[in-house]
């Protein structure tokens, strides 16, 4: 049979950061060969699958993955090896079920997504199909929305920014081409504005600049709204602003930590009302990780507050989880997802996560992560989806690019066919 599991391979290779990854190569019988390699995060939630490091302080800091290798080329291949690739679920089924682990702390996250994805691309290639339309059928025509990091902060870069993600979002754009257009003239007007004003336009783990901003998170939306007018756009109208703040990683000894910016300590109160004056200054229409993971009841506030002004999306809170996701449509804690591949581990489990999505009528944003390789593998999966948005970074950095570079391939192929926006 043509699409059987012939050989599965895996390598070490190094990510954005220069830290390790895994890649792995899937062989099919029909002589099909493919490939995928694994992102990595940096404000991780603390419910994430488990992405296996080696430990050994010898080698890359204790970051290395020579096991996460080794279990893919020994216990993941030999399970593997004879099934159909075009049997997603059963795949990813069969190795949810050797790691054996609620979280694939044994066999390793990173090993078993590597797989997962190496698996499908090698499927639709064996089906002589675009990735995209293999995973989401001859309806998937849908580009996403693009939110594209500008500036850089929290564990992301050493900027004066608390908040880890101040985006754009090209709402009013005709199609993906003319939204990243859009972008990357705001973009490099932003680079204009900061080098007018002394700052540095050096740039974060995303692309964004990280400036070290007098006025903190503020002055970062103020600057974004001046860039957007200085690249002949109407803010709110042709570009919104989104917000990662990330406020797992300030949030210490039960307080939001603003201490970059010199902003004080708030409580989740004080975050929430702070949002709410943000919302009425900037054109704001989206804050994900506005409250840190464990803070449900911070979220379920926030979004009866203001969910029915602005996006509420859950990441870390979350964890592209079914489980958490189904408690936080329970609880009316967010009003969409982030959705992450490998923060639960297989394509399957994140379909499953998406659906929930959809059956609530909740939004979704396809993520990267802040290490990245040169894989698109998002950009055929948000399309596949159906679009919704997705946030794969500034309008720089190859390993960013390369996923817009792909939505724009994708956007041509379609020609006519092809749909933007909401
Ligand atoms: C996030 C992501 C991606 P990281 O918080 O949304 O931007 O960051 O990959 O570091 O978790
Ligand atoms: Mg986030």
């Amino acid at each position: 049979m043509k699409t059987r599991i012939q050989s599965i391979n895996a390598l070490e290779v190094l990510d954005s950061r220069g830290f390790p990854t895994v890649r792995v190569n899937v062989a099919l019988e029909g002589g099909i060969i493919a490939s995928s390699s694994v992102p990595s995060g940096a404000s991780t939630g603390e419910n994430e699958a488990t992405e296996l490091r080696d430990g050994d302080p010898a080698r890359y800091g204790g970051k290395g993955v020579r096991q996460a290798v080794k279990n893919v080329q020994t216990e993941i291949a030999k399970a593997l090896c004879g099934l159909d690739a075009s049997e997603q679920a059963n795949i990813d089924g069969t190795m949810i079920e050797l790691d054996g682990t609620e979280n694939k702390s044994r066999l390793g996250a990173n090993a078993i997504l590597g797989v997962s994805q190496a698996v499908a691309r090698a499927a639709a290639q064996a089906a002589g199909l675009p990735l995209y339309a293999y995973l989401g059928g001859a309806g998937a025509k849908h580009l996403p929305v693009p939110m594209m990091n500008v500036l850089n902060g929290g564990k992301h870069a050493d900027s004066s920014l608390d908040f880890q993600e101040f985006m754009i979002m090209p709402v009013g754009a005709p199609s993906l081409a003319e939204a990243l257009r859009y972008g990357a003239e705001t973009f490099q007007a932003l680079k204009k504005i900061l080098h007018g004003k002394g700052y540095a336009t050096s740039v974060g783990d995303e692309g964004g600049f990280a400036p070290q901003l007098k006025g903190g998170n503020e002055e970062a939306c103020e600057l974004i709204v001046g860039a957007i007018e200085k690249a002949g756009y109407k803010p709110g109208e042709d570009i919104a602003i989104a917000l990662d703040p990330a406020a797992s990683s300030f949030f210490e000894n039960d307080q939001y930590s603003l201490t970059r910016s010199g902003q004080g300590n708030k409580t989740s109160a004080g975050m929430i009302d702070l949002f709410a004056a943000w919302i009425d200054r900037f054109p704001i229409i989206s804050i994900e990780d506005g409250l840190a993971e464990n803070d449900w009841d911070g979220f379920a506030a926030m979004t009866a507050r203001m969910g029915n002004r602005i996006q509420i999306v859950g990441d870390d809170i979350l964890v592209t989880n079914p489980k958490f996701v189904a408690r936080g449509i329970a609880e009316k804690a967010c009003n969409a997802a982030l959705i992450k591949l490998n923060q639960i581990g297989t394509v399957s489990e994140t379909i499953d996560a998406i659906h929930l999505c959809r059956k609530a009528g909740w939004g979704f944003v396809i993520s990267h992560r802040s290490g990245e390789t040169e894989d698109a593998f998002m950009a055929d999966f948000a399309v596949a989806m159906g679009g919704g948005q997705i946030k794969t970074g500034s309008m720089c950095r190859s390993e960013r690019i390369a996923k817009y570079n792909r939505l724009l391939e994708i956007e041509a192929e379609l020609g006519k066919a092809a749909r933007f926006g909401a």
